[in-house]
């Protein structure tokens, strides 16, 4: 079955042969892609060792040398978590045991939050899944394992080429006795602008029976009718709803009223009214400081005794751990700050992610942003986008005026009428500050000349209300004159949106793609159209990259490294690199490999 064509021909490629092979063999001269996933992944390989990785890569470095170690674990199945409670009790059981449990609770963010900040959102279920059972078996009293939503779903098809439900699907299975939580963006779900109501809700279903536990449902503007939406179809769909209020200001300086104590309390009213099984402070830019959290938690936790509170925080400045202890304290949980967590296990645990890290050093941000940065407290941006607009500002050559993206930022954030910035508000600030820097505008000129400039598209759709209202209204007459007679949404954006039709919208993919359409696919595609179809068609040409080690997906084997690749349980294929051809006339490369034992070649066009 590997005799794909005449270049994986011994005969021919030892050059015994004359003009009549071709009329003897005409099966060897049809070069249509092959169909087998060894040979489309030696495409893969031999197209990285030529051409470089197929993922874009915002720094210069090479992933580390140094393979991990995984930590042993036990045989046998790992111990009773708080997903057993939840499967047994539902929801409201669950959110009951959770706040009569006596002392702190921890979600391990690591699969998710903590390398969308650090890592631009690389790391691959390869990785992700090697520690998995390790995290079941040391780790089993966590609240949960945050590991999927925000940018990981467009990530894993766009950059990764690799399926995010399969993701789910893995751990889940790997941890069935910890919780998972995902990162659903309301109206947005994992998306950047709104989706009609029902996509939102198929969704949330798909997602629950793949295995998601807790939506932790939020909206960029705290738009109060979109948190209330992406709160209904995760109920609906059986999951645990935990309302997360996204934090920005500084409750305690009286100089940043918009966003006051009172803001956020008359917020939470309508959380826990609407039936939040968790109440959420997220503080997505780490501007949480100490004091403030001992105010607004302290606040929360009088006017909801029964509401269990989740602190979610970033540690941009430095301040993180000073914070969550005062959030902890104030809710009044002192004893057993450890979360029962064993620090040995935390050191195997901490080692294996220091090495892995090293794999990603190609989208490490400490390549840019060597230590905390204080400054955030002024431009607010939160962790996932800071180091993304780094790396942007970079591949844009506007690298070396990070500095002043991040100021153009703090303008453009108040053209817009000072708003919470979150994915995806944060990306239409980002966008207009890089707009700023890129045509020298200062924020009175853009505020002068706001009725004949070029925004971008995310701005000017922001402005139209495609991704609801913010706090406070937005801002006139900048609207006004930036919009002039383009429509504006009124209300809500998915109540006027027609609803999505699954049935067409799977024929379509059946039509593109053949029968195997599955209807996780269907809500791949509900969700990003065009990246669906491109990973459709990468894997079709390189097959399931997915299961190679992270050093060969991101730069290639070595000539003469030998290597295993792990097809599926069982089938396991022996690669050898061998050698790179010249360049021929048709600017194409011939790679050489053994594939268990015996010889392959691909041939590749040579891009660079
Ligand atoms: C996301 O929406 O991806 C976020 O992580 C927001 O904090
Ligand atoms: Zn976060």
């Amino acid at each position: 079955p590997f005799l794909q064509n005449v270049l994986s021909n011994n005969q021919f490629l030892n050059g015994t042969v004359d003009t009549q092979f071709i009329d003897e063999n005409p099966d060897l001269f049809n070069l249509k892609p092959v169909q087998n996933r060894a040979q489309k992944l030696l495409h893969y390989l031999g197209h990285v060792m030529v051409n470089g990785p197929t993922t874009p890569i915002p720094v210069k470095a090479k992933p580390s040398p140094i393979d991990p170690v995984i930590p042993p674990v036990p045989l046998g199945e790992p111990p009773v978590g708080f997903r057993d409670v939840l499967l047994r009790e539902g929801p409201d059981g669950f959110a009951k045991a959770v706040r009569a449990h006596q002392g702190l609770l921890l979600m391990d963010t690591t699969f998710r939050d903590a390398h969308q900040s650090l890592l631009a959102t690389r790391v691959r279920t390869h990785d992700l899944k090697r520690i998995a059972p390790f995290v079941a078996h040391s780790f089993s009293n966590l609240f949960s394992v945050e590991n999927w939503g925000g940018a990981t779903f467009d990530v894993a098809m766009r950059f990764l080429c690799e399926c995010p439900w399969k993701r789910l699907q893995e751990l889940r299975a790997l941890m069935p006795n910890v919780p998972f939580q995902m990162l659903l963006r309301g109206a947005n779900a994992v998306g950047y602008t709104n989706y009609p109501d029902n996509a939102v809700f198929k969704f949330c279903e798909v997602a629950k029976e793949n295995g998601m536990d807790i939506f932790r449902v939020f909206d960029s503007l705290n738009y109060l009718p979109n948190m209330l939406l992406g709160m209904e179809a995760a109920g609906a769909a059986g999951g645990v709803v935990e309302a997360a209020i996204s934090y920005t200001g500084d409750v305690s300086d009286p100089m940043r009223q918009k966003y006051s104590l009172d803001y956020y309390l008359k917020l939470a009213d309508e959380l826990v009214k609407a039936g939040t099984h968790i109440l959420c402070i997220k503080d997505m830019a780490g501007l949480l400081k100490p004091d403030s959290g001992r105010l607004l938690v302290g606040a929360l936790r009088d006017r909801f005794p029964n509401v269990p509170i989740h602190v979610h925080t970033h540690d941009t400045a430095g301040a993180g751990v000073a914070a969550m202890l005062a959030c902890a304290e104030a809710g009044r949980l002192i004893a057993c700050s450890q979360g029962g967590i064993s620090l040995e296990k935390v050191f195997d645990y901490s080692e294996y992610w220091e090495v892995t890290r090293g794999l990603y050093a190609p989208f490490d941000c400490t390549a840019t942003m060597k230590s905390g940065n204080a400054d955030v407290y002024e431009n607010e941006i939160p962790g996932g986008q800071y180091t993304n607009l780094h790396f942007q500002a970079h591949s844009m050559g506007l690298g070396n005026k990070f500095k002043e993206v991040k100021k153009a930022y703090v303008e453009a954030n108040k053209l817009l009428g000072d708003l919470i910035k979150v994915t995806p508000s944060s990306k239409i600030v980002g966008d207009l500050a890089q707009f700023m820097v890129q045509n020298a505008l200062t924020r009175a000129e853009v505020e002068e000349r706001a009725d004949e400039l070029s925004f971008p598209l995310s701005v000017v759709e922001f402005l139209q209300g495609h991704i609801g209202i913010p706090h406070g209204g937005f801002p006139e007459p900048f609207r006004s004159k930036v919009l002039k007679s383009l429509p504006r949404v009124e209300g809500r954006p998915g109540a006027s949106l027609p609803p999505m039709d699954f049935q067409v919208l799977e024929k379509q993919l059946r039509d593109a793609h053949g029968d195997e359409i599955t209807p996780e696919d269907v809500m791949s595609a509900a969700m990003y159209p065009k990246v669906f179809q491109e990973f459709k068609e990468f894997t079709r040409t390189f097959g399931p990259v997915d299961c190679l080690d992270t050093r060969l997906f991101l730069d290639g084997p070595k000539i003469a490294e030998e290597f295993e690749v792990e097809l599926e349980r069982g089938k396991t294929l022996h690669i050898k690199a061998l050698a790179l051809g010249d360049l021929n006339k048709a600017g194409q490369r011939e790679v050489f490999f053994e594939l268990n034992g015996q010889l392959r070649s691909v041939l590749v066009k040579d891009t660079v």
